[in-house]
């Protein structure tokens, strides 16, 4: 993947609500091309393999189960400077603390479940879109 990607998901929270298309839409504005996207739910197991680097940390057994309570939408997508850019885009982790008009601010409903995940550089950019879209995959 080159580094003018990211990685997304609309976290279960979003999904259960029907803000998929809000969201998207809030992406397809924010100058992003969609380049791949799968609507899929991860076991807790999966989910487990997924956020590995966050499993020392105090929530990560919270967060496996949320991330495995219902299903999600996972997206690559596309722009010049897109992992700081979308960063920006969906705000800061807490809600309470995301600027006015980023995608967590309107959407997210807690620390835990707030509506959307974001890569935080290019190289887990490109780890985690290819944990979820394959090399035989068009994209
Ligand atoms: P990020 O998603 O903004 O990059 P990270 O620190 O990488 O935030 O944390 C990964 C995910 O873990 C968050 O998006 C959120 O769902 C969850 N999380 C982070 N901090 C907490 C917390 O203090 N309590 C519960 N869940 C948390
Ligand atoms: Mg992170």
């Amino acid at each position: 993947m080159a580094t003018n990607r990211t990685f997304t998901m609309i976290k279960p929270d979003a999904v259960e609500a029907g803000n998929i298309g809000g969201i998207l839409r809030m992406i397809e504005e924010g100058g992003f091309k969609i380049v791949a996207m799968k609507y899929v739910q991860l076991s807790a197991q999966i989910a487990g393999k997924f956020y590995e680097v966050h499993s020392a940390r105090p929530f990560y057994g919270e967060l496996c189960e949320y991330m495995s309570s219902g299903p999600i939408v996972a997206a690559i997508l596309e722009k010049e400077n897109a992992v700081a850019d979308f960063r920006n885009l969906i705000g800061a982790t807490n809600p309470a603390e995301a600027a006015e008009g980023t995608i967590r601010k309107i959407y997210a409903k807690s620390i835990a479940a707030n509506a959307v995940h974001g890569s935080d550089s290019d190289e887990n950019a490109q780890i985690e879109g290819s944990f979820f879209f394959s090399q035989f995959e068009r994209f």
